[in-house]
């Protein structure tokens, strides 16, 4: 599918995901454009795993042209993949990458447990493949995946992450480093399915989606998640540029005004989620926070970007 950019998008849209699952839409819809220019802004309609199937065919025939894919150590590191907590170091692979055992993440995109890759979700039911026929159809279709990068999920899961939620100590922090560079690795490098989009957790305000730290924990996790993740594209992917999405909160959080303050590097788009029939108040509430001065050593926002999304299906 061709990506189509717009040249300016009118304040009060400046993305909307759909919602893509089975339930039925309204056949009309009402969009309101206020007058007042924000900004420029790609233009993509987007959608976020349903958990229960998977066909490249409802993009193209939707339109739809990202994607939010729930990566994490539930799906892709269910169990620590060396079996020894706190290696590899992060210095054991920046000296090497073979540090890794990428018999795991090779096995893992391609069999994974009950042959779905939703089988972490708890039903049998659902879409049955592998994530590399998922990931390659996508790329191959120009949808652009938004990848969530996350330690324990809704249902606490993986058990073994619980103790590097938060990643507060040297071996979790080791950990942690490890996934998101060998999710980033394993996609970018060992195969190509062209992602950049990267996102950091979901809800963490929000304890029922299973982040286990405090704010101060999170901005922490951030910063390490950003560093892994830059390492990759620093060493491995010359010429290509991670986005990096935080801190993809509730409706109405006062986390991205401390985020943006606190660790203003971490990331470059902010990620808001808003179930609001009307979005306005609280994506002009973000949108002020990006806009006023930041107090940044550069003088610059490194906010490049926000994003609402509202979705039929909680995961
Ligand atoms: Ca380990």
């Amino acid at each position: 599918m061709a990506r189509k950019a717009l040249p300016a998008i009118l304040a009060g849209l400046l993305a909307v995901l759909a919602i893509f699952a089975s339930q039925a839409f309204a056949a009309t819809a009402t969009i309101t454009v206020a007058g007042t220019q924000w900004g420029v802004s790609s233009c993509y309609i987007g959608a976020t795993e349903g958990n229960v199937n998977f066909n490249i065919n409802d993009f193209t025939d939707l339109g739809i042209n990202t994607y939010r894919v729930y990566g994490g150590m539930q799906r892709w590191e269910a169990q620590d993949d060396d079996g020894s907590f706190g290696t590899p170091t992060i210095a054991d692979i920046k000296a090497n990458p073979a540090a890794i055992n990428w018999a795991w993440w090779d096995n893992v995109i391609t069999n994974p447990q009950g042959g779905s890759d939703y089988w972490w979700s708890g039903d049998a039911n659902l879409w049955h493949g592998n994530a590399r026929t998922m990931l390659s159809a996508l790329h191959n279709a120009g949808v652009r995946v938004v990848m969530t990068l996350r330690n324990v999920d809704n249902n606490k899961n993986p058990a073994w992450a619980a103790q590097l939620n938060p990643p507060n100590t040297t071996a979790g922090q080791n950990e942690w480093w490890e996934h998101a560079f060998a999710t980033v690795y394993e996609l970018d490098v060992r195969n190509n399915y062209g992602i950049d989009d990267w996102e950091i957790h979901n809800e963490p305000d929000n304890s029922g989606q299973g982040w286990g730290g405090t704010l101060a924990d999170y901005e922490a996790f951030a910063t390490l998640t950003a560093d892994a993740i830059r390492y990759v594209y620093a060493t491995y992917l010359p010429g290509r540029t991670p986005h990096i999405y935080a801190p993809v909160t509730t409706g109405g959080s006062s986390w991205p005004d401390s985020l943006m303050k606190a660790v203003p590097s971490a990331f470059d788009s902010v990620d808001v989620h808003d179930y609001q029939s009307d979005i306005t108040s609280y994506v002009t509430t973000v949108h002020n926070y990006m806009t006023r001065p930041c107090g940044c050593p550069s003088g610059r926002r490194t906010v490049a970007a926000t994003r609402t999304h509202r979705r039929a299906s909680a995961s």
